[in-house]
């Protein structure tokens, strides 16, 4: 079912604050930024590897990395694992009982397909599934 961990989530106040360490100190290929409206989020890719990290910053207060920077500060906010044929495999958790929090997959950036599991069904972890 999963392929790969396609990239991890970092939640951050601010990209122009926190690229230089990725980018700069740790040395990381800057893959570009994109503001992806329907999750209210603006989003910056370092590459690593076969994998990325996705810096988040909240485009609005009630984005939902805003809430969670104001309840835990800046972290780790979700798993990304790449998946081939995630309508099939939202249908198969589904019907395992796990709790989604996308029935249906929506965009993410690049243009990918994207759906979220619920936190409280994956032992706390927010979890992404992306079809690219
Ligand atoms: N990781 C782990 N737990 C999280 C979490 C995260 N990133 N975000 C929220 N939670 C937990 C909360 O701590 C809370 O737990 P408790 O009930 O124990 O306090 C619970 O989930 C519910 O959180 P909430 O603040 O009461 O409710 P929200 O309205 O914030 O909804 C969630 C939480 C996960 C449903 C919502 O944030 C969501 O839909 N997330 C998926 C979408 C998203 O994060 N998009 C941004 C990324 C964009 C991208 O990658 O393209």
């Amino acid at each position: 079912m999963t392929k790969k961990i396609n990239h991890i989530g970092i939640a951050v106040k601010s990209l122009e604050s926190a690229l230089p360490l990725y980018r700069d100190v740790m040395g990381m290929a800057f893959e570009g930024t994109e503001e992806v409206a329907e999750q209210k989020v603006r989003v910056a890719f370092l590459a690593v590897g076969e994998s990325r990290i996705e810096l988040l910053e909240p485009t609005s207060e009630d984005s939902p990395v805003a809430k969670f920077l104001e309840k835990n500060g800046e972290g780790v906010h979700h798993l990304a694992y790449q998946v081939d044929n995630l309508d099939a495999v939202l249908a198969d958790l589904a019907a395992q009982g796990v709790r989604l929090i996308d029935e249906k997959p929506r965009r993410g950036a690049h243009g990918t397909r994207i759906a979220f599991l619920h936190p409280k069904a994956t032992g706390g972890v927010l979890t992404e599934l992306c079809e690219v």
